[in-house]
């Protein structure tokens, strides 16, 4: 370990004397310790979709350090979550239970934070336990000897957090970098290196408004985006699910709060908008920001506002979508390459401070998200964009690099799996299952061929109807219920953008009972009945 040691001080002298950056020649190296249980790295963003990640599709954007967790580990192309929405998420993802069993059905339920969670197993267990960024619970963690949390969905510009003590400090700069700077220091110069480390860091961005810093704003904001292929897309052939959905790049997104353009210049052009659009946006991320910040952002919001008012009026609908799509995405992928640059600043610690070879790294996003599939921003839905969601994972030594690995698995199993990992003990009703056996390349012993979906919050913004469904790897049901009661399936085979629902294509009947049977059973096995359903819609009427 010593000579391993010396010989990476040794590189990073010679680093330097190239007059390449060594930013972290003073990074405390890892001292011998008896403990050898891996230390976990837990890296979330907030709204990640996976197809703004290069090691999936470099389509639209190069993440080249994201990439380097699945270069050096493995990369999940069937990664899913339980119920695509932020803090219902989160919640699985601590407990290993799925949302109608811990309780955190949608944002706005408070969350009982008296339930067992992996990292207070963690605690417990001997490990320091950290926190940074958000976790969106309305209530403080438990389980993390120290923390700093963005109050709420947190703020991009000068952000406030909320601290162990109890205290809110204000913090000046931009909160994915900031976020990463109290990571750093904690890794650096807090941690005590006798004790293994639990750390989740955990992104703000590129959660909306999706307001990127100065430098990456005005590089992103001169680029051209390719569509997908259903950026128009008129919903037929679907059921009423995804014609009331309100999350429409045209119809739905803002042209102050989200497309940036300045109030009084949506004012001149006499372009009509939400009653929201002007008050969002003069309560929002501009208005943070110091005199030196917005002078700044200033010359990219008024080219921004002097390209809608030439060219928005004499557009077509199409153009429209078009213009506020690309608008959308500069400012999206811009956010995401700040996620990415500040990534490779901690990947680069854990490479010359000698931690990373006994460190669990994991990338994955609280769900994934609409990119305008489907016409679409946000999430909620059982459609494939934003039930996937990114995981990328790397453990040297024990994950062989470069794998790419298509089973399906949850947001459910990393609880299961970090305490596998750690050695503690896992509580026998968390309803997940362990990587580990994906992890080593055991693919065998992996017995999982569907996953279950259940998603609540509505009615609630966006407009996204209740229902729970299952999915295999080459089919999906879904039963919209509440205010409707109608059922959805689509062959993945054939239809992989989901276009078509054939629940009532006589070809697909026994596929269709097949599945219907199984996802009886699966709500069974995972305690889940029409009698909870009615519970959760009545307490939110409540
Ligand atoms: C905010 C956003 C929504 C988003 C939810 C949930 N509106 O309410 O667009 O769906 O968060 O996101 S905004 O006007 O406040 O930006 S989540 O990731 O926290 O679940
Ligand atoms: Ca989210």
């Amino acid at each position: 370990m010593k000579v391993r040691l010396y010989t990476r001080s040794l590189l990073g002298c010679f680093t330097l004397l190239l007059g390449l950056s060594c930013r972290f020649d003073n990074a405390k190296k890892e001292s011998p310790s008896e403990d050898t249980r891996p230390n976990i790295l837990f890296i979330m963003s907030d709204d990640h979709a996976y197809q703004a990640i290069s090691a999936y599709s470099d389509a639209l954007i190069q993440t080249p350090n994201i990439d380097r967790i699945a270069a050096e580990g493995m990369l999940f192309t069937n990664a899913t979550v339980t119920n695509s929405i932020c803090a219902p998420s989160r919640a699985t993802i601590l407990t290993g239970k799925h949302a109608h069993l811990h309780g955190k059905i949608d944002n706005l339920t408070p969350f009982d934070t008296t339930q067992v969670t992996f990292p207070k197993l963690f605690q417990k267990a001997g490990y320091q336990t950290a926190m940074f960024g958000k976790l969106h619970f309305g209530n403080n963690p438990k389980g993390f000897d120290e923390f700093m949390m963005v109050p709420g969905q947190g703020k991009y510009i000068n952000p406030d957090f909320i601290t162990t003590t109890g205290d809110t400090l204000n913090k000046t700069g931009y909160a994915t970098d900031i976020i990463t700077d109290l990571t750093l220091d904690w890794l650096n110069s807090k941690r005590n290196a006798e004790k293994p480390f639990l750390m989740l860091y955990l992104h703000k961005a590129p959660h909306r408004p999706w307001w990127p810093s100065p430098e990456k704003f005005k590089e992103f904001s001169k680029k051209t985006f390719p569509e997908p292929d259903n950026l128009f897309d008129d919903y037929s052939n679907r059921g009423t699910a995804a014609k009331t959905a309100e999350m429409n790049i045209l119809k739905h997104m803002l042209f102050s709060y989200d497309c940036k353009v300045f109030p009084e210049t949506i004012e001149e052009t006499g372009v009509t908008t939400d009653s929201r659009d002007k008050r969002f946006f003069m309560n929002g991320e501009f208005f943070r920001a110091n005199a030196a910040q917005r002078q700044l952002y200033q010359p990219i919001l008024d080219s921004i506002a002097n390209n809608f008012k030439t060219n928005w009026p004499k557009m077509t609908e199409r153009e429209k979508t078009s213009w506020k799509y690309q608008r959308y995405m500069q400012d999206y992928l811009a956010c995401i390459s700040s996620i990415d640059d500040n990534v490779g600043r901690v990947l680069d610690y854990l490479e010359e401070s000698g931690l990373g070879e006994n460190t669990i790294v994991v990338y994955t996003s609280d769900q994934g998200f609409y990119l305008g599939e489907h016409g679409w921003f946000d999430k909620r839905f059982m459609y494939t964009e934003s039930f996937k969601t990114p995981l990328l994972i790397k453990w040297p030594n024990q994950i062989t690099a470069g794998t790419t690995n298509d089973e399906m698995v949850q947001n459910l199993d990393f609880a299961q799996t970090f305490l596998e990992a750690a050695g503690i003990e896992i509580p026998d009703d968390m309803q997940g299952e362990s990587l580990m056996p994906l992890l080593k390349g055991k693919n065998d012993e992996w017995n999982r061929n569907h996953v279950y979906y259940h998603y609540y919050e509505y009615p609630a913004e966006h407009a996204v109807k209740r229902h729970y469904g299952i999915a295999t790897k080459t089919h999906k049901l879904m039963h919209f219920y509440h205010d409707v009661n109608e059922w959805e399936l689509y062959d993945l085979t054939k239809d992989p953008n989901e276009m078509q629902n054939v629940y009532n294509d006589s070809s697909y009947k026994s596929i269709r009972n097949e599945l219907t049977k199984e996802l009886l059973l699966l709500r069974k096995k995972y305690k889940d009945s029409p009698e909870l359903d009615k519970k959760y819609v009545n307490s939110y009427y409540d």
